[in-house]
Formats: structure tokens, sequence, C-alpha cells
């Protein structure tokens, strides 16, 4: 199956929102970048075509906390199609909530049917099953906990503690950051979690290989799911969905910790009161997350 039309003189694209964080598909007319792996094709869209990520998800056409994602011709021949996650300020390597927002786009579009699909992604391969419902569930890249119990000195604040996780991105997970997680509190949270990642890069705090953790993930108690969570993304914009790749992380610190069994339901709010039901399976020593939302 194709999912691809032939020649554009056009950009077209298609917005949706999983949970109140919306996602831009480009449908057609987006640049050539060639028939490489997605890793490969990812760092010709970051060298070569940075207007063209600017010019849709900026304004005047987007907003900050817009995520782009560019719908290509898949590597994997078991994958349905390949796709590139963007924002504000660069590339993603993975983006949950903007898979769930593609599975709809797909279906919208009439190109795929409910049932089982697979997407090849710059970090790996990615399975998804549409609902008929509109609900889809995603199976994440293989997800895992890289550090407990780090240590940060953070301005006018104190000592805080925190979890280094790669869920499809690199997060920074906290608890004892002493604030309350709720849409009131947007700008202290956000101003609080830009604190954070400055102090991870003054200290030299990365992900694997000396990745930059580009997602501070700040969590409290939920009066109707298991959780609750703030999420500052790369761009300075807070996501507004419980963050498919940041619960990724999460479910791999639960089940690294013994707080979560494999296959148990771990629900996870977000600040703004949207939900995403999360569950996780180890598969050689590493945790393979399944979000769902709508
Ligand atoms: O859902 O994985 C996600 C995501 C990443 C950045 C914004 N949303």
């Amino acid at each position: 199956m194709s999912f691809f039309s032939q020649s554009a003189d056009e950009v077209r694209f298609v917005d949706s929102h999983t949970g109140g964080e919306p996602t831009r598909i480009i449908v057609s007319g987006g640049p050539d970048l060639g028939t490489g792996a997605l890793s490969e094709r990812l760092e010709v869209f970051r060298n070569r075509f940075d207007d063209f990520r600017k010019a849709v998800v900026l304004e005047p056409r987007g907003s900050e906390e817009l995520v782009g994602g560019l719908l290509l011709e898949p590597y994997e021949a078991d994958c349905s199609a390949g796709i590139l996650f963007f924002n504000n300020v660069g590339v993603l390597g993975m983006c949950g909530h903007g898979t769930i927002g593609l599975a709809v786009t797909l279906a919208h579009l009439g190109r795929i049917d409910p049932g089982a699909h697979k997407l090849d992604t710059p970090v790996g391969k990615v399975a998804f099953v549409l609902e008929n419902d509109g609900l889809v569930s995603v199976e994440n890249v293989a997800s895992y906990r890289l550090a407990e119990g780090v240590r940060v000195e953070i301005e006018n604040h104190g000592c805080i503690t925190g979890q280094i996780a790669w869920g499809g991105n690199w997060f920074f997970l906290v608890e004892d950051h002493g604030l309350e997680i709720e849409s009131t509190r947007v700008d202290e949270l956000t101003g609080f979690s830009k604190k954070v990642r400055e102090a991870l890069e003054r200290e030299g705090i990365t992900g694997e290989n000396g990745a930059c953790i580009d997602h501070i993930e700040l969590f409290g108690p939920s009066n109707s799911a298991d959780s609750k969570n703030f999420v500052l993304c790369p761009g300075g914009a807070y996501d507004r969905s419980p963050c498919g790749t940041g619960t990724s992380a999460k479910i791999a610190c639960l089940i690294a910790d013994g707080k979560l069994e494999p296959g148990q339901t771990w629900l996870q709010e977000s600040v703004i009161g949207s939900v995403f039901e999360a569950s996780g399976k180890v598969v050689e020593g590493k945790v393979i997350p399944t979000i769902r939302g709508s």
C-alpha cells in the first residue's frame, strides 16, 4: 500500500491534536530527502531543509507547541510509512502523541484501515494499532533508564534528584520538585523546568554518548490517574498531552524499580488533564512500552 501522492507543487498538511497537543502531518509536497534509512534522511532534513521546518511549524502558520511530521516512504520493507518529527527548534527522535495524530490523519484521508501498522522512524520501528473509535495504541521503541539518583543543584531552589531515561527522546524525570502540577501553574513549571535543563547542561549531565537531555518531566499526584506530569519540550513549549515518549521513559523507570509489573496498566495524566493509558513488556533487558490515546 502506498500512502504517497506522486507529485505535488504545494505543501499539503493535516492538523490533529492528541490529548490537546497539536500535530501537523505533511502529506505531500515535502522536500526530497533521498531514499536512505530514516536516520540518514533526518540528517539531510536537519542540514538542508531547516527553512522548510520553520515554515511548517512557526508563526504565522504554526505556533511554538506544534509538532510537525513529514510523511515519507519507509526504508524498512515491513513498514507502511516513514515519519520524521520536528518542532519549533529542531528535529525529534520519535513522538508518541504525533504518532497517534498520524494514525488518525491517515485514517481520515482513507489511507489506512483500522488494524495493525508499522512505522519507520529515525530511532527504530514503531508499531501502532488503529482502533475503530479513533483510539490508537503505539508500541514504542525499546526504552530504558540510564541513571537514577542524579542530584542537581537548581538556581534559587536547592538540590533535586532525578532519573535519566530514554523513551525515543531523552528525559530527566523529577518527583521531588515541590511544585503543584496544575494548568494554572504552567509559567512557574516552565520556568523551573528550564532551570533544570540549564543545570543539566552546566553540570555536563547527558544521555547515552553525550546526547543532550532536552525534555524535562515533572511528576505529581493525580486525582483520577496514577500520576500527573508536566513535560517541557526542547523549544520551551510544554506538552499538552502526557507525552508518549515521556510516558515511555516513565514506564521504563517504574518497571526498573519493580513499581509496575510488565503488562500492568499505568494511567498518566497531563498537566491539562488528558490521559494516556500505558504499559510495558520486557524484551532483552529493555522495556517496550505501549501508549494508548486518542
Ligand atoms: O508525545 O512523545 C511525545 C512528544 C514529544 C514531544 C512532544 N510530544
